[in-house]
């Protein structure tokens, strides 16, 4: 009896061994294997800021799982995710897929004086890398003379942020610096920015500069200031490949020379389809819309607002007053999609992308309001509803086929969203 305790105990000894061994593996973050079918789980701002600790983890999958708050992270204590920029010989870029899950990251600060690559995520890279579904709440980045800037990337240089949002963002830096990325050489889709951007050289509300790489139906409403190639949107485009296209800015923007509404300067490659409002200064190559467009770049379908701006000039770009700004045959004369990316509330308001409007928010004036109310109350109860008639008009929230309390949860949750 005593031999056989004996062996028991000895077994379980040997299985606690090798399970304290194991436990460490498998406590990883919040739970998964960081593959695609079973990512990371990232649960609280410690399993956030343990990613940046583990560079052999940067090419893995993870998913966010809550709102996580960063503040107890201050001056240079968060570690940032992937290292280096575009002209260092080596770099260790982020390379997998975050998927922020529709929750938000409030409070990312960092502050520095001169170390480059500041941001969330430092450096991205990689055809396969991906940031989706992401809100950064109220982040302050202060990085003196670093350069490559941003609050989510600070070089992006491959892959796909898509639906990723900067609100009411503090960001500042010396080259390369933007609301959400500090040069873009990837692809940028459905993400905005707002709140304030400041720097030195290509600095934009969104982007600071735009080398091989695109932005597609963004917009930013930052406040912007800088020396040269400062832009509501985008500081500086340089590569033929550079397209920023259905897109635009409404902050104001303050530099010294190359300063745009929405580009600084397009030096190379494309503005297409794209707006700007925000008032403009500066003092050299200013303009309305972009502050000048060399050889090689191309500005098409592009307007701004002549009035709002102060600048009845821009380098390229068509200037109209607010009230032409306001009425959709401007842009749909201009080939503007106002079935797919755009909408507009006439006479109110000036364009906006089609993803930006909240659920519920069926009729003009935009956000959701009495008018709104009124539309829902009209279309109570209504049942088959389908794809051919838009879901009851758009009431059907969760295109159940009818109309019941699931549409008005949603509609009730959204009340008042989206009032500009
Ligand atoms: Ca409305
Ligand atoms: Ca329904």
């Amino acid at each position: 009896m005593r031999n056989w305790d004996n062996r028991a105990s000895r077994s379980l000894l040997a299985l606690f061994a090798i399970c304290s061994f194991c436990l460490p593996a498998y406590a990883k973050y919040g739970g998964g294997s960081g593959t695609e079918a079973d990512p990371y789980r990232i649960y609280t701002a410690e399993q956030m800021n343990t990613i940046g600790a583990n560079p052999a983890d940067w090419d893995k999958h993870f998913k966010l799982m809550a709102d996580i708050d960063l503040s107890a992270y201050t001056g240079t204590t968060f570690n940032i995710i992937g290292r280096g920029t575009p002209f260092d010989p080596v770099s260790t870029p982020f390379s997998g897929v975050f998927d922020g899950n529709g929750h938000i990251i409030s409070n990312f600060t960092y502050t520095s004086t001169g170390v480059n690559a500041i941001a969330v995520f430092g450096n991205v890279s990689g055809v396969s890398s991906k940031i989706m579904d992401l809100k950064l709440l109220t982040p302050n980045v202060r990085a003196g003379a670093g350069d490559y800037v941003g609050a989510l990337v600070g070089a992006f240089e491959s892959g796909v942020i898509t639906g990723c949002r900067v609100e009411r963002g503090n960001i500042s830096g010396r080259l390369y610096v933007g609301g959400l990325v500090g040069s873009d050489e990837g692809t940028i889709i459905n993400c905005c920015s707002s709140g304030s951007v400041w720097g030195d050289w290509y600095v934009g509300g969104l982007v600071g500069g735009v080398g091989d790489g695109k932005v597609t139906m963004c917009y930013s409403t930052a406040a912007v200031s800088g020396n040269t190639d400062v832009g509501g949107l985008a500081g500086w485009t340089a590569d033929e490949a550079s397209a920023v296209t259905n897109s635009y800015a409404t902050g104001t923007v303050q530099g010294g020379m190359y300063v745009g509404g929405l580009v600084g300067q397009v030096e190379r490659g494309a503005a297409y389809k794209c707006f700007s409002t925000g008032k403009v200064s500066g003092n050299q190559y200013v303009g309305g819309l972009v502050g000048n467009v060399r050889v090689l770049g191309t500005v098409m379908h592009c307007f701004w607002d002549t009035q709002t701006s102060g600048w009845p000039t821009s380098a390229d770009g068509t200037g109209k007053t607010t009230a032409q700004m306001r009425t959709m045959t401007t842009f749909t004369t201009a080939a503007w999609d106002f079935f797919t990316i755009w909408t507009i509330c006439e006479a109110v308001n000036y364009p906006v992308l089609l993803w930006q409007i909240p659920a519920g928010d069926f009729r003009c004036p935009d956000g959701v309001d009495c008018i709104d109310l009124a539309w829902f109350a009209q279309h109570w109860l209504n049942e088959q509803c389908f794809a051919a008639n838009s879901y009851c008009d758009g009431v059907d929230l969760d295109q159940s086929s009818f109309v019941d309390f699931a549409d008005f949860a949603v509609f009730a949750g959204n009340w008042l969203t989206g009032i500009r």
